[in-house]
């Protein structure tokens, strides 16, 4: 009994901090041929003309790897494998934003920025100076570092 008890306090606890947290967004960092896919933000005005792994926001119920798979489709017409996770929840005003690794699926078309500015494939001695929003500079040495190990 005290057991079922402990167990359920666990998963209040948990469940208190991801509210707390506020709702997950997840971004993808697809990798190919040691490059990576980077979009260019059209909105809000604040972020606007800024580059971003893309991604957006979970949907109840939703898995993050298929959130992931679920945004690369809707902003990029593309079709993802995700692979992994990389660095730590970041903290957005939206919530918390998580890096997910991915791969494009076999076959997949090339993705195209029909909710960005732009998308391109950058190396690895790029990323320092490209303008990144806030959040997702955090995450450039691990990114540079993701590159470098493939
Ligand atoms: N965000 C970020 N870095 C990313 C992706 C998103 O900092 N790589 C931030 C920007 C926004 C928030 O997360 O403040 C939500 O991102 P989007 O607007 O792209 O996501 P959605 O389109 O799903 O959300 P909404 O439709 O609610 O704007």
């Amino acid at each position: 009994m005290l057991r079922i008890l402990a167990a359920r306090s666990e998963v209040l606890v948990e469940r208190a901090a991801a509210l707390a947290a506020g709702p997950v967004v997840v971004a993808t960092a697809a990798v190919r041929a040691g490059l990576l896919l980077i979009a260019q933000r059209t909105r809000p005005p604040a972020l606007a003309g800024r580059w971003e792994l893309p991604g957006g926001r979970v949907e109840p119920g939703e898995s993050e790897p298929d959130a992931v798979v679920r945004e690369c489709r809707e902003e990029l017409a593309t079709q993802v494998r995700v692979t992994g996770r990389l660095g730590t929840d970041l903290p957005i005003d939206a919530g918390v934003l998580r890096v997910h690794t991915a791969e494009l699926a076999s076959g997949a078309p090339e993705p195209q920025a029909l909710e960005h500015a732009a998308v391109r494939w950058a190396g690895p001695d790029e990323l320092a100076e490209v303008d990144w929003v806030d959040a997702d500079r955090a995450v450039v040495a691990d990114l540079v570092a993701l590159l470098r190990s493939g």
